[in-house]
């Protein structure tokens, strides 16, 4: 049983992994405290700027928070999307799970909530996330999500019109790209086992530079983003959301161990789903059986990296997948 308890996140985000570690291992709490935890640190820390506050601004300049948690012991989960002006998402998140019969809250009603329980309101925006912004907005201002429009010939970006000319894209289309790269997408996806054996599954993200405002990616779905089941195991995904949230891969690769695939295949068939219909796709996936075993899989990358501890391996460990 060396391989349980466990920590494993997308992602090298080693101070997260290690603070989950610490809080499973040391100090033998629970996987939702671990996962909790982990994420927190992500957050605290901006992780690549792309979770917590002062990252991905919005079209309009705001930087909005999806989180979720789940509880794979009881199925209960918690999540928010588009949170605004509060830092702590996943804090928030286990809040909807603890002290809510509801699963997501969203926007500024789930601002509302949080503040209710004791959160801090505080602007997300940073002096980076606003020069980033206005870098965008002043030299590129691309319409990055949006299709079939029209700008206003008087601007440069938005408002945008319908352009009732252009046949809907396909979603086959080669035009289909995906903004995700390299450098824009690197959410925290976390699962954990604990010493009793527990299951936990978390994401942390702010989601994709120059959304239109409003937009919510796939972390804060359950089976998109993250989904953790005890009987069976846990996923966790990062990447592009717009697409991810359509096929479930988290739940996928859950389902795909139940039937007695190994986690990395697994987590290959979940990824393959998704290809099979966005062949551009950019996105990984890590995939954790309740035994201990792991595994990750990826594509459009070069490789996908992400971080591991367990009292096997006796430190945080950083692990490379080819995509
Ligand atoms: C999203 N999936 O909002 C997130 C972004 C991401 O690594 O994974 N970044 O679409």
């Amino acid at each position: 049983w060396e391989k349980v308890p466990v920590v494993i996140n997308t992602w090298p985000f080693i101070n997260a992994t290690q603070s989950a570690w610490n809080t499973v291992y040391l100090k033998k709490k629970s996987a939702l405290d671990a996962v909790e935890k982990g994420c927190s640190t992500c957050e605290d820390e901006q992780c690549d700027g792309t979770v917590g506050f002062g990252g991905s601004p919005d079209e309009s300049g705001e930087t909005t928070l999806d989180a979720m948690i789940m509880d794979g012991m009881t199925m209960n989960m918690g999540a928010v999307a588009a949170l605004r002006r509060v830092k702590n998402a996943i804090s928030v998140a286990r809040y909807v799970l603890e002290h809510t019969q509801h699963s997501l809250l969203v926007g500024d009603l789930a601002t509302q909530f949080a503040l209710s329980m004791g959160f801090k309101e505080e602007p997300l925006e940073t002096n980076i996330s606003h020069n980033m912004w206005q870098n965008w907005k002043e030299n590129d201002c691309q319409p990055n999500f949006w299709v079939n429009v029209k700008p206003d010939p008087t601007k440069s970006c938005g408002p945008y019109t319908p352009d009732t000319n252009i046949t809907r894209r396909h979603k086959n289309d080669p035009k289909h790209r995906s903004i995700f790269s390299d450098k824009n997408h690197d959410t925290i996806g976390m699962i954990a086992i604990d010493t009793a054996g527990r299951i936990a599954a978390g994401t942390s993200t702010n989601g994709a530079k120059f959304k239109i405002p409003g937009r919510v990616g796939d972390s804060p779905i359950p089976g998109a983003g993250a989904y953790a089941d005890g009987s069976v195991g846990a996923a966790a995904a990062t990447g592009d959301g717009d697409v991810m949230m359509r096929f479930l891969p988290s739940y996928l690769a859950v389902e795909e161990m139940r039937r007695g695939t190994s986690p990395s295949y697994a987590g290959e068939l979940a990824i393959r789903r998704i290809v099979t219909y966005y062949p551009d796709f950019v996105g990984a996936i890590v995939v954790l059986r309740k035994d201990g075993e792991y595994g990750a899989a990826c594509h459009g990358l070069q490789s996908f990296q992400f971080s591991v501890c367990n009292s096997q391996l006796g430190q945080v460990t950083v692990q490379t997948v080819s995509c």
